[in-house]
């Protein structure tokens, strides 16, 4: 991969910090300097732990796939969601955080104004085209007073952020490679979903998005 693969991105993005809430971000184009760091290493934790659809507790499959690195991986069945230690395919515990997703997030964060962030989960999304996430709130995690940091890799998505109740109006907000959201203290319990992906293929990661969310959880 070289700097060109990334040009089309860069050009679309300025550079900046967008404010989507009291103390919310969109970090345009933010991680894409990180990109050629992270790719082999999310290549690592995908052999180890691959991508795999889960059900939700009310029977409906997910239609992004998921998988996790950290000491807490996010995972839904029919008896819940939660955070789990171990990856349930293998039972075995996930794939360590890579040194360099740690450190992407911890600068986002603090970019945003949230200097202490340290995450212990990193909850990686597939979507292909087609595939979507319904709002929801990130609820599972002990406590809520640390940011949520979310960064899209591959073809561009629509946002949703709403507020907190289920029924607010979502802002939509385009998200491309590179872009990093960030949403903690007064908005860190915000509804936000993904509307479902377009047909397209992005000249790095191919016909899909990849999104890593990172949260302190434990
Ligand atoms: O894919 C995204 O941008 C959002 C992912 C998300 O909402 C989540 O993992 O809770």
């Amino acid at each position: 991969m070289t700097a060109d693969l990334f040009a089309d991105d860069a050009l679309q993005q300025p550079r900046g910090r967008e404010q989507i809430g009291a103390e919310s971000y969109v970090l345009r184009g933010y991680a894409l300097p990180w990109v050629e760091r992270l790719l082999p290493e999310l290549r690592r934790i995908l052999a180890q732990s691959p991508f795999r659809k889960m059900v939700t507790p009310g029977g409906f499959t997910m239609s992004a796939a998921l998988s996790s690195c950290g000491e807490l991986g996010w995972t839904t069945d029919s008896s819940g969601y939660r955070y789990s230690p171990v990856d349930p395919r293998s039972q075995t515990p996930w794939p360590a955080m890579p040194d360099a997703l740690r450190e992407l997030a911890t600068l986002a964060a603090t970019e945003a104004g949230f200097p202490d962030f340290a995450p212990d989960a990193c909850l990686i999304n597939r979507y292909v085209p087609g595939a979507k996430m319904s709002l929801h709130q990130d609820k599972n995690e002990r406590r809520y007073n640390a940011p949520v940091v979310s960064v899209s890799l591959g073809l561009p998505a629509i946002f949703l952020f709403g507020g907190h109740e289920r029924g607010d109006k979502p802002q939509k907000i385009s998200l491309f490679h590179g872009d990093v959201v960030v949403w903690g203290g007064v908005d860190r319990l915000r509804f936000h979903g993904v509307m479902p992906i377009k047909e397209g293929v992005h000249s790095v990661m191919g016909p899909q998005r990849i999104n890593l969310t990172f949260r302190t959880a434990g």
